[in-house]
């Protein structure tokens, strides 16, 4: 049997899944990713914390701390596509974002208490959109144009993404 790859417990994105019969489940699942990343990681000690959701990966810390710090960027990247023609976004170095020292020492609650308000937030601006607004676009310098249809569909996938990662990794040590 081939080793299951880690890194992608839900599968790849699949660009497919960007369409506009598709957008509102995508936006409930943007709702529900605090809960259910609140659910994955509860009752986890310091030290399970602490631990690589996979050999040589991130921590689960490193993990929650990632999400609001990548769906912040994404919140403002839809911002100035809505109110700039086809801007130019900043990418920025996740690794390194991660590798920060206050990742290690924030108490969890902050990030998780963050990614709650955030997600709210970004549905009640998501619904406030015409179906018009989700074929604005902005471009990454190394992607290319990027719709906000395909963007509402990246982040509902990228928050279910990393849940999985903690969610495999318990099931995985009988945790
Ligand atoms: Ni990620």
């Amino acid at each position: 049997m081939a080793e299951r790859d880690l890194r992608y417990p839900i599968g790849k994105f699949k660009r497919e899944d960007a369409r506009p019969d598709r957008r509102l489940h995508h936006i409930e699942q943007i709702e529900a990713a605090p809960a259910e990343l609140r659910a994955a990681v509860a009752g986890l000690t310091a030290d399970r914390l602490d631990t690589p959701y996979r050999p040589g990966g991130w921590t689960v810390r490193q993990v929650i701390h990632h999400l609001p710090d990548s769906h912040m960027n994404a919140y403002v990247r839809m911002k100035l596509a809505l109110t700039e023609e086809v801007p130019t976004i900043k990418p920025y170095d996740e690794a390194r974002w991660a590798e920060l020292r206050d990742t290690r020492t924030t108490p969890i609650e902050i990030p998780l208490g963050l990614f709650e308000s955030l997600q709210q937030r970004w549905a009640h601006l998501l619904r406030s959109l015409t179906p018009q607004d989700f074929s604005r676009t902005y471009r990454h310098p190394e992607q290319g144009t990027v719709s906000l249809e395909e963007v509402v569909a990246i982040y509902a996938w990228h928050g279910r993404r990393h849940v999985a990662h903690i969610a495999s990794l318990r099931e995985r040590n009988g945790w």
